[in-house]
């Protein structure tokens, strides 16, 4: 079964995460290359676990954009390369201090904290190195713009900036604005950018059209930390495969303690309205991003 030819959004979505995984287990250094440890930390990071909703609305976007399939397997990873490197670094002690993420220890309580630092470290420089040895796109500008999109995005003005704002604010209370700054920053923006370095690996769309699915993303990227504030209050450890009441445990300003987990709900059923709308123009085409939407503001874990 090819992956387009699954006309299901399960269908579609587990094709694209079984396939997308021996890519991504081809693109990471082999464990038995020097230096071992590293690779194979590198390897248990990225490997066997996640939903690959980052990767996953790349595809949806490059196929929205007609890309082929190399080049979106190349901006997802990527993307799937900075967040994997962003969780190890976010669950060390001298940040959020947990033990288990994607249902297995962590990176640093598995190996040991130089060897998580450098996983992080290394999967960034990975990254980069995935979006500049091939060609992405017909015209080289285009494929620069996308280097700088995911800097940016993950950097000190984007990803990284937003986690810093977060760090800076535990025990505080925060406004819905800050909030919002914080997380449209520390979540959002890597999201967003899947999304357009999807449909970069395309032909070319009009400014208003790739404006309306930065709104899209914009609005789901925010809509997805709602949820994921929400499922912190109210799901199991088990279920997460993250420590559950992580936020509450370390005084974290959320949604839900913000608002109430009612009015919290309410915000993230706007959000995902408000994306939809974005990509009404898009017609069919854009049935896989609405699916993903949907799927980021009903999932469970
Ligand atoms: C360390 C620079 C740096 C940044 C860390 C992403 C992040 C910033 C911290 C993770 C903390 C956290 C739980 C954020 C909430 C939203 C989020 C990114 C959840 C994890 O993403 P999922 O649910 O994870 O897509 P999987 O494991 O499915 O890939």
């Amino acid at each position: 079964m090819t992956v387009n030819s699954a006309d299901d959004f399960q269908g579609w979505a587990s094709a694209h995460q079984c396939r997308f995984e021996a890519v991504l287990k081809n693109f990471l250094p082999a464990d038995d290359i020097a230096p071992q440890r590293l690779h194979a930390a590198m390897r248990y990071s990225v490997l066997d676990g996640g939903k690959r909703v980052r990767p996953l609305l790349a595809f949806a976007a490059g196929e929205l954009a007609g890309a082929d399939q190399a080049k979106t397997d190349r901006v997802a990873a990527a993307v799937e390369m900075i967040h994997a490197y962003s969780l190890v670094h976010d669950d060390m002690p001298c940040m959020d201090d947990d033990v288990l993420r994607r249902g297995k220890p962590t990176c640093h309580v598995e190996y040991d904290e130089a060897t998580a630092l450098l996983v992080g470290d290394s999967l960034q420089s990975l990254a980069f190195q995935m979006l500049v040895e091939q060609p992405l796109n017909a015209n080289p500008a285009m494929q620069l713009k996308m280097v700088r999109l995911l800097a940016v995005a993950s950097g000190s003005r984007g990803m990284a900036g937003g986690q810093a704002f977060d760090l800076a604010n535990v025990g505080k209370q925060l406004s819905l604005a800050e909030l919002e700054f914080m997380h449209i920053h520390k979540t959002g923006a890597l999201i967003r950018a899947a999304i357009l370095l999807g449909a970069y690996c395309g032909g070319e769309m009009p400014d208003a059209q790739l404006a309306r699915l930065d709104h899209f993303g914009k609005c789901i990227g925010l809509a997805f930390q709602v949820v994921d504030d929400v499922l912190d209050a109210e799901a199991d450890t088990a279920t997460l495969g993250k420590t559950a009441g992580k936020d509450a445990d370390n005084d974290k300003p959320t949604y839900v303690t913000l608002l109430g987990a009612v009015e919290a709900k309410k915000m993230a059923a706007e959000l995902h309205a408000e994306a939809l709308q974005s990509l009404d123009e898009f017609g069919s085409a854009a049935r896989r991003l609405r699916e993903l939407g949907d799927f980021i503001v009903m999932r469970k874990y």
